[in-house]
């Protein structure tokens, strides 16, 4: 089984709210869909929200501990994903991937403690029924806050632990994480390896960036790639471009 995150800034504008990056989603679709013509089984994809979502999250406040329970604001940050995921899917079923939508406010939630609890049994059923599920960063219900934002990344965690996951895959803008003359890190097996040069994300981003990313790939078992798109192909094929997090022993 593979878990592939589609970075939210790597298929939309960043600058433009709900704008969809239409030659990158497109280049995307493609390599999942060759991919899945060579042979490739078990493939769960989670996009994140790029300039849909995360615009609307900040102007309400609302993060991942910061709750809301205002309606229209749930309904507006969840409605600016659902929209993406439908831009996402509408890319993949035009190449006859059968993607199917997973929308986790409808399935997760967080306890008082902030925990995401996701079921994951309809995506483990849906990938042994042939589908491709495409979940979502989206708002979850939280205990004691209201709603508050999950990430694509924590899902991707999420799934990648409760399923298994033989790889993790996160397609981003950058071709993996760069050090301080802008070259891939080949590898990287403890978070110190590359403290210094994981800043934050500088648009808009609720959800923390690639420090965040690292340090969720870290504690999870599933080797992990971070690569951009020009190597996604790759990556589906079985390589392993850009940089590798590699498990903690
Ligand atoms: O781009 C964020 O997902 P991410 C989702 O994976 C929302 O962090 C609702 C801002």
């Amino acid at each position: 089984m593979i878990v592939l995150k589609l970075g939210g800034s790597a298929i939309t504008d960043k600058e433009r709210p709900e704008t969809v990056d239409g030659e990158a989603l497109a280049s995307a679709a493609d390599a999942i869909s060759n991919a899945l013509d060579d042979g490739l089984e078990g493939l769960v994809v989670v996009h994140g929200g790029g300039s849909f979502g995360h615009h609307n999250a900040s102007e309400h406040g609302v993060s991942t501990t910061e709750g809301t329970r205002d309606v229209a604001a749930i309904g507006d940050i969840h409605g600016a994903m659902r929209t993406l995921n439908g831009f996402v899917r509408k890319r993949l079923l035009e190449r006859d991937v059968s993607a199917v939508p997973v929308h986790p406010f409808s399935a997760a939630h967080r306890d008082g403690n902030g925990r995401l609890a996701l079921p994951t049994g309809q995506v483990e059923t849906l990938v042994g029924e042939g589908f491709v599920p495409v979940l979502h960063g989206d708002l979850v219900a939280h205990a004691g806050a209201g709603a508050t934002v999950v990430s694509g990344d924590e899902l991707v965690a999420t799934l990648a632990r409760d399923l298994e996951a033989d790889r993790i895959g996160l397609c981003s803008t950058v071709p993996g994480v760069l050090d301080e003359s802008d070259e891939v890190i080949d590898e990287i097996a403890a978070f110190e390896d590359a403290a210094g040069v994981l800043g934050e994300s500088d648009a808009t981003d609720v959800t923390g960036g690639m420090a965040a990313k690292v340090r969720a790939l870290l504690a999870l078992e599933a080797e992990a790639s971070i690569f951009g798109l020009e190597d996604l192909e790759a990556f589906l094929a079985g390589e392993e471009p850009g940089t590798t997090i590699t498990t903690v022993e």
